[in-house]
């Protein structure tokens, strides 16, 4: 039995390939024609974050096209963790990024969500096709105040450690307090809360 339920959200433009991120992480799996998402769809995974603590992880999984906004916007509030995806080959995409950020930060309030920027299609970086430079997206990612990793989808380069690295984020947010699970919110789940204080408890002593 896994203890904890974590709800993360893609986010990114139409196109930079977050369902191929999605596939890739959980079916190890890439489509060169894969269909675009209508609405929201969904995915499990499930991932030891430490020997013995097994997680659940739930994803929404967003349409990019605007004319779907009215639905996403309604999963960003349950949501404890955001991928943040753009593609490396579509400066749009990536000039789109502060403003995926402020949409989701103002309306999750009072609540946070933790993040972790993805620079997607790495693998056509090596045929010349890349538009943003690694420096100018990491000056970016220092403003917002969150860690940057670049991956593809087609070759499955850094595409477990994106996905792994933001749920180790809210799992030490869990252990450090800056994470609660709160009533009627579905961002975080445990399903034996005195797992969690255990957890803490050992953390002190420790
Ligand atoms: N070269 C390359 N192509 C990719 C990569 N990831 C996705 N693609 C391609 O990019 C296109 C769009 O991918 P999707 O995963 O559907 O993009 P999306 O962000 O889910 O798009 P929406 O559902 O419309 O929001 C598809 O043709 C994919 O095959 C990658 O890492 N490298
Ligand atoms: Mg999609």
């Amino acid at each position: 039995m896994e203890p904890y339920q974590f709800r993360f959200i893609m986010l990114g433009d139409s196109t930079v390939g977050k369902s191929s991120l999605l596939k890739r992480y959980t079916e190890d799996l890439f489509l060169e024609s894969i269909n675009q998402t209508v609405g929201v769809d969904f995915y499990v995974h499930f991932l030891e974050v430490e020997p013995g603590v097994r997680i659940k992880l739930q994803f929404w999984d967003t349409a990019g096209q605007e004319r779907f906004r009215s639905v996403t916007r309604s999963y960003y509030r349950n949501s404890v963790g955001g991928l943040l995806v753009f593609d490396m080959t579509n400066r749009a995409s990536f000039d789109r990024i502060k403003e995926w950020h402020a949409e989701v930060c103002e309306r999750v309030q009072p609540h946070k969500v933790l993040f972790v920027l993805v620079g997607q299609k790495s693998d056509r970086d090596t045929h010349g096709e890349r538009m943003v430079s690694r420096e100018e997206v990491e000056k970016l990612a220092g403003q917002l105040g969150v860690p940057y990793v670049e991956a593809s989808a087609k070759t499955g380069q850094n595409v477990r450690e994106s996905f792994e690295l933001l749920a180790r984020r809210v799992y030490q947010g869990l252990l450090s307090g800056e994470v609660e699970l709160q009533e009627g919110w579905d961002g975080v789940k445990c399903s034996s809360p005195q797992f969690v204080s255990s957890v803490h408890h050992s953390d002190i002593e420790s």
